[in-house]
Parts: structure tokens; C-alpha cells; sequence
């Protein structure tokens, strides 16, 4: 059977993937939030993290791994902290509880930081960080993944696909908005690839033997991604799993087990927030100071801001999401339980 592409709209597809989660276990808010994050991914072509993650998500939430009632526990540590106890379900939930007290926090010292602990994440970052920069903070945010990235030098795989994600409000720019694994690719990536029958670049990987390898098999089956940028960007995945783990209190990527949930996909981890006022700078406005190097960025010839994919993406697609009618069909079958 030939897949067709049918343009969905924004809400159908939230109250479609709503209706797979409640249905798999989630109560309303949460199957809520993360149809919402997923939807958004999708919309905005960050591919592998969004409705290709759906049946992630019920593997897992039907394995039991995570909790998708869960209410997470809000706790106030300082003028400047906060931590959040997700009680073992989904960290855009724990963020959701946190936020209103966080930001007050952020506007009153300048700068506050959330630990987010014991939290599932099987998402992009950037929807975490972007709804800060458009109410005109800086937001920095990583979280820590599944052991699957070997540290330059060592013989095993250490360290999670551990993406950093930084959001800032740049003036008549609007927002800038990166977010990036700290390994050559994200594992979604590697899975959309295998699951296209594509090779990736020479080394992106290596295979159970530790040989550099571009075969997303190999990379998944045994083997492992490498950090990017060789140890530079090895030290970064080290920062977040110091940063996620070690002073956030979640697992470090090793420090779970999920051999004993058949399906489970979501990293038991943790995640980090640090955010700015820019109004507490000691220069001239932020936004303008922004605008100021895009321009000279611009001038330099550089056409691609991040971000900048998405949102035109985001655009294009105001009339509705392409999807195939292959996905549709599966989607639909979880939202009725035939699957
Ligand atoms: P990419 O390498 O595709 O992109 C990384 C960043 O670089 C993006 O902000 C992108 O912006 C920007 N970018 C891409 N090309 C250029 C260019 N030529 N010039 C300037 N900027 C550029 O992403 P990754 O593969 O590293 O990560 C993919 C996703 O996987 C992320 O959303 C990440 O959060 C997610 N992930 C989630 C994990 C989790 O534990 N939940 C773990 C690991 C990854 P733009 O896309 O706007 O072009
Ligand atoms: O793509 O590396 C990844 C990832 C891990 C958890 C969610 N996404």
C-alpha cells in the first residue's frame, strides 16, 4: 500500500496523542503536556522527537518504568533553588509545577537555578527553554541521558547523548534558540536513520568492537555514539552529567536499570535549569547586544540561526502538519486501544 501524506491540524493531533497517553496510563495534565511538547517537535520538523516518539512512550508507560500519575514535589532550597522530586514521572511535568515559582525567583535575584531529579525525558529540549526567552529571560537548560556515548579515551560508553539547550530574547531578532545533543547525533536520530535504511557520516559511531563506524545498526546494536568535537565535547558531556546528576541529584546515565521494563525508552535521570534575568546585566540592553552580533554574524556570511529552521518551519506549516497516512493509521489505532 502506497503511504500518502495528509496535512493534520495542531489540535487534532494533540487530542489524538492526549487520548494515546491517558489512555496508556497518564493522568489528563500530564498526557496533556507531553502531546503538547511531542506535537510541537513535529510540527516544527524536529523529527525524532516528536511523533516518532510516540510509541516510546507507551512502551514505556505500558512496561510500568514510569509513572505517568505521578505529581511531583516542589521544594524551595534557597532565594536563588529550587528542586523539584518528579516522583518518578515526566520532567516537562516537574518544570510545569516548578515554573511559576522559578521565574519569580529568576526576576527577583537576577538568576535562579531548578534541579529537576527521579524525572523521565524522552523529548527535544528546546521546547524547554523557549517559552523563557519569549518572556525576555536567558534560559539555560541539559539533561543527562542512557549510557551510550564513549568519552574520548575510554574503552566503553560512560556518558548519555546529554544535549545542552540555551534559549535568549534577541531584540527585533526575536529568539535565539539552540539546542544540541553533546554527542555527534542524537540517538533519535541514529533511530530515524535506521529505520530509513540511511548511513551516517564515517564515525559517528562505533561499533561493539569499539571500530569507528557511520552504520546506525551498528551504533545501536552493541555499539555506542562518541561525544562531538572530540574532548572538548567530551568535557561538556561531563558537565552535564555533573551538572544533572551530581548537584541536580538525578541518576547519573549508568545509574539506572531498565532491563527489568521491557519497552522502556525514557532515560531515569535528571535535569537542569539556570536562568537570567538580562535586565540584571552591566552592559547595555541584552536584546540590542544580541541584535548587534547577529548583524556582524550576518555580514560574516553565516546564513543558518538556530532556531531560525524551526520556526520557518513552524510557518509553513500554520495550515497543518504533513503527516503520512501510515503514522495517522497507527496513531489511531493506540487512541482506540486496538493496538
Ligand atoms: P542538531 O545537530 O540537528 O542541531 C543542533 C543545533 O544546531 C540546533 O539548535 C540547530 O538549530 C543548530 N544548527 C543546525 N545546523 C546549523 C548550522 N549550519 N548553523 C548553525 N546552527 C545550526 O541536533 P542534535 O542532533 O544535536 O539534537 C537533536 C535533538 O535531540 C535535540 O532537540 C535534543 O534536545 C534532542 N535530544 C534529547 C535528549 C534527551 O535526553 N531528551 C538526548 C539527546 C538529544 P535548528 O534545528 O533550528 O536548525
Ligand atoms: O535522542 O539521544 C536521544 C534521546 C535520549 C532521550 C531522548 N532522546
Amino acid at each position: 500500500m502506497t503511504d500518502t501524506t495528509e496535512l493534520q491540524t495542531e489540535d487534532g493531533l494533540r487530542a489524538l496523542v492526549r487520548a494515546i497517553l491517558e489512555r496508556n496510563g497518564c493522568r489528563p495534565e500530564v498526557a496533556a503536556t507531553l502531546a503538547a511538547n511531542c506535537v510541537a517537535a513535529e510540527r516544527d520538523g524536529s523529527v525524532s522527537h516528536g511523533l516518532f516518539r510516540v510509541d516510546g512512550y507507551v512502551s514505556t508507560l505500558r512496561s510500568g518504568w514510569v509513572d505517568g500519575t505521578a505529581v511531583p514535589v516542589v521544594e524551595d532550597r534557597a532565594p536563588g533553588c529550587i528542586a523539584v522530586d518528579a516522583a518518578n514521572g515526566f520532567t516537562q511535568v516537574a518544570l510545569a509545577a516548578a515554573r511559576p515559582a522559578f521565574v519569580r525567583k529568576v526576576r527577583e535575584n537576577g538568576i535562579a537555578m531548578l534541579g529537576i531529579r527521579n524525572s523521565h525525558h524522552l523529548a527535544a529540549l528546546w521546547p524547554d527553554v523557549e517559552p523563557f526567552a519569549e518572556e525576555g529571560l536567558i534560559a539555560l537548560s541539559m539533561i543527562n541521558s542512557m549510557t551510550c556515548s564513549v568519552p574520548v579515551g575510554a574503552k566503553k560508553p560512560v556518558f548519555g547523548t546529554n544535549p545542552l539547550a540555551m534559549a535568549v530574547p534577541a531584540g527585533a531578532e526575536g529568539v535565539l534558540v539552540f539546542d544540541m545533543a553533546t554527542t555527534t547525533m542524537a540517538n533519535g536520530d541514529v533511530r530515524v536513520a535506521r529505520a530509513e535504511g540511511r548511513m551516517l557520516p564515517p564515525g559517528t559511531g562505533v561499533d561493539r568492537d569499539g571500530n569507528p563506524t557511520g552504520d546506525p545498526a551498528a551504533i545501536l546494536d552493541g555499539g555506542a555514539l562518541v561525544p562531538f568535537g572530540g574532548h572538548k565535547g567530551s568535557l561538556i558531556s561531563m558537565m552535564v552529567e555533573l551538572l544533572c546528576a551530581g548537584l541536580g541529584g538525578g541518576n547519573f546515565s549508568w545509574e539506572f536499570d531498565w532491563s527489568t521494563h521491557p519497552g522502556a525508552q525514557t532515560p531515569h535521570t535528571g535535569q537542569l535549569f539556570i536562568c537570567i534575568d538580562p535586565a540584571r546585566g552591566g552592559g547595555l540592553p541584552f536584546g540590542l547586544r544580541a541584535e548587534t552580533l547577529i548583524a556582524q554574524m550576518r555580514a560574516a556570511g553565516l546564513d543558518h540561526f538556530p532556531g531560525e529552521r524551526r520556526h520557518h518551519t513552524r510557518a509553513q506549516r500554520a495550515e497543518g502538519i504533513p503527516v503520512s497516512s501510515g503514522r495517522m493509521a497507527r496513531l489511531r489505532a493506540l487512541a482506540s486501544g486496538a493496538e
